[in-house]
């Protein structure tokens, strides 16, 4: 199984799952500014964007659908059986994570940093923290009382939500007095999967 994608991105995910799970992979290193004129990998993902993964002819792309993937070849419990209670909500945080929490962070990174100058407003910032903080507000209330998001245990919900937290955090839009929020990241950093994925992306990025 092959991994293409750069450690500071959302491949972070994947590498992470695949830690979890304690499933053996190659990493194909390839920054996200580089996809769109390297034609091997516009093959493979025609939106130019990572993480993308090859297996056995497979090719996938879209993070979310990539750690489902891995999660049910290794049979694992970091996603419950499909059918299941717990199934359907660690789908609906995994849908909250990457359509609803991450949105207003990738909005407002496009507009900083990634789309072409022509494309760019410093005009969407304001509304982008207002609904960050609507949605960090929604998980703060659930997290008030409990570990996990689903079922008392570490599942892809954490991993994928924990994920956009710590993005936030990198961008300057975490609110550190959300007591909540903070220690369900610092409860997630703990994880050994978690430093496992920070070491190699730590050689990686010096490597790169
Ligand atoms: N929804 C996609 C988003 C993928 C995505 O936007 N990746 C960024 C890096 S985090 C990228 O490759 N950008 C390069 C580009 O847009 O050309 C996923 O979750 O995999």
């Amino acid at each position: 199984m092959k991994i293409y994608g750069h450690p500071e991105t959302r491949s972070f995910r994947v590498y992470w799952t695949c830690h979890e799970v304690g499933i053996p992979y190659d990493f194909e290193p390839i920054k996200p500014k580089e996809t769109r004129t390297n034609s091997e990998f516009m093959q493979l993902n025609p939106s130019g964007k990572v993480p993308a993964l090859t297996d056995n002819g497979l090719r996938l792309f879209e993070s979310a659908a990539i750690c489902s993937y891995i999660c049910q070849k290794m049979n694992s419990d970091l996603l419950p059986p499909q059918g299941t209670p717990s199934r359907a909500k660690v789908e609906q945080w995994l849908f909250f994570a990457c359509a609803e929490l991450e949105q207003p962070l990738w909005v407002s990174s496009k507009h900083q940093h990634i789309l072409p100058e022509m494309y760019r407003t410093q005009e969407v910032e304001s509304s982008c923290k207002y609904e960050f903080e609507h949605q960090t507000s929604v998980l703060s209330h659930l997290l008030a009382d409990r570990e996990f998001l689903v079922d008392d245990r570490f599942t892809l919900a954490d991993l994928f939500v924990s994920h956009v937290l710590m993005w936030a955090r990198a961008k300057g839009y975490m609110d550190k007095k959300n007591v909540n929020i903070t220690d369900f990241m610092k409860r997630m950093r703990e994880r050994e999967g978690f430093k496992a994925t920070k070491a190699l992306a730590k050689k990686v990025n010096e490597s790169l």
